[in-house]
């Protein structure tokens, strides 16, 4: 997940309740929040950027669909293509699956090109591997790019959750 307009940590702690409150959705990890610089179009305000593992019953399209409805709550408004965002959730891995539908791509199609994704990710699952590769994350050069940094320690979703 991602924002970086208005107040941002308030957005993702908002898009985490949100999918808590899914019926069909649990929350098991959140990472530590990451302050990052734009990536695509960047003459933007920097990102703060979460990685999130869920457990769920619903198939991978119906969650995004779940995750557009949250990204409509909070506000998102669909102008810019990488422009500046109240809140985005992406699809990044959904289980092993491999997914090519007309508007899902999984594993997200430029997730190992970029630290701001493979930082948090690997942060909260530290084997996990490219399912159509093989590669662990972990090992992406991508990891080594700059432009990403802790900006608050997450230990637990309950801390993640805390005001201030
Ligand atoms: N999301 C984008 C484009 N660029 N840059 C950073 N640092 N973080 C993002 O979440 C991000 C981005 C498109 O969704
Ligand atoms: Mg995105
Ligand atoms: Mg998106």
């Amino acid at each position: 997940m991602g924002s970086n307009i208005g107040n941002r940590l308030e957005h993702l702690q908002q898009a985490v309740r949100l999918l808590q409150s899914h019926p069909s959705i649990h929350v098991m990890r959140v990472s530590s929040v990451y302050e990052t610089e734009p990536v695509g179009l960047t003459e933007q305000a920097k990102f703060l950027n979460v990685a999130v593992k869920l457990e769920t019953s619903l198939e991978a399209k119906e969650l995004l669909g779940a995750c557009q409805s949250i990204e409509n709550k909070l506000g998102r408004m669909r102008k810019i293509r990488w422009g500046p965002r109240t809140a985005d959730l992406d699809i990044l891995l959904y289980n092993t699956d491999h997914i090519q539908l007309e508007d899902l791509i999984v594993p997200h199609l430029r997730m190992s090109e970029r630290a701001f994704v493979l930082v948090p990710l690997v942060e909260i699952e530290p084997e996990v591997r490219n399912p159509i590769t093989g590669m662990l994350y972990r090992e992406e050069p991508a990891m080594q790019q700059d432009g990403v940094s802790l900006w608050k320690k997450v230990e637990s979703i309950g801390d993640f959750l805390q005001q201030n």
